[in-house]
């Protein structure tokens, strides 16, 4: 009986393995690509994985890595090819497509950056051998991803895409929001601990920078004024101004606030872009 269970829960691993492999056939051909292949659109969380890529590539740390971008207006993100991914239907989400093994597929941006550091930088340049370090980044990293992401996310759906302003809705999650950068702005004053910090943890850049950084530098999508928070604003600029974040934000097209800057309106244009196809998901949905 347990044999025969064991035979049935094999088949049926193997029916979805090969369900999943044949949905991954109907995407891009360079979801084959041997390596890295990234998924991702031009987003906070698109960013997070490239700016480790970028520093990995510059320290010849990875040979190179494949993105393959991913149309929101086409609702890419929620076929079966993505979903093959990751289930959750959002960007970003990778393949490592591994020499003799079976492709790895990780998703949630904090888990791909996690996943990256402990195959590729395995000297720890970008995150620690001591694991008392490692706990304080991990700290940082849940942090941000149950934090500012969702509610500066809310905030930027409220403040720009929402069909109807709602006061209530805007100022709940810009204030949360400017909670949480006040938190970084004391670390890194070192209000509590008397130590200024020029990064998160330990005294170096690591990916719970790069996990967070992308989020900030958006803060005026949200609402939200950053020159508010000046020891924040520039571990910003610390971490923009790095050749790896520049070429980053360049994956898979330049990124907005660049854009934004160069051609105000564009702002504007992108606003009611983003509304669309958010508002055609959630009909989407019913
Ligand atoms: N917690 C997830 C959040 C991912 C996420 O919300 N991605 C957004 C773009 S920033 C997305 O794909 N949105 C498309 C959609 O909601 O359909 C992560 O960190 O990866």
């Amino acid at each position: 009986m347990q044999a025969a269970q064991r035979l049935s829960n094999v088949a049926t691993h193997l029916a979805r393995s090969v369900m999943t492999d044949s949905a991954l056939s109907h995407g891009p051909k360079e979801l084959q690509n041997k390596g890295l292949v990234l998924l991702l659109a031009q987003t906070p969380n698109g960013n997070k994985p490239v700016y480790l890529l970028e520093e990995l590539k510059a320290l010849g740390k990875i040979p190179d890595y494949t993105f393959v971008p991913v149309s929101f207006g086409k609702n890419e993100q929620k076929s079966d090819w993505f979903e093959a991914v990751n289930p959750n239907g959002r960007i970003p989400a990778l393949l490592d497509n591994r020499e003799g093994k079976k492709p790895i597929k990780v998703w949630e941006s904090a888990s791909i950056l996690l996943y990256l550091a402990k195959t590729y930088d395995t000297d720890a340049t970008f995150h620690f051998k001591d694991e008392d370090l490692q706990t304080e980044l991990l700290n940082w990293i849940f942090f941000i991803q149950g934090g500012v992401g969702p509610m500066q996310g809310q905030a930027n759906h409220f403040f720009r895409y929402a069909p109807e302003k709602i006061e209530y809705g805007i100022k709940r999650y810009q204030d949360e929001t400017r909670r949480l950068y006040q938190i970084y702005e004391d670390h890194l004053n070192g209000t509590k601990d008397g130590e200024k910090k020029e990064w998160l943890v330990g005294g170096k850049y690591t990916i719970a920078d790069m996990c967070t950084q992308p989020w900030v530098r958006m803060a005026m999508w949200a609402g939200v004024e950053l020159e508010k928070f000046p020891a924040l604003a520039a571990w910003v600029e610390r971490i923009e101004k790095r050749p790896a974040t520049q070429a980053a934000l360049k994956v898979p097209e330049q990124d907005m606030l660049s854009k934004i800057k160069d051609d105000p309106e564009y702002a504007d244009q992108l606003a009611k872009k983003s509304s669309d196809w958010i508002m055609k998901g959630n009909q989407a949905k019913k």
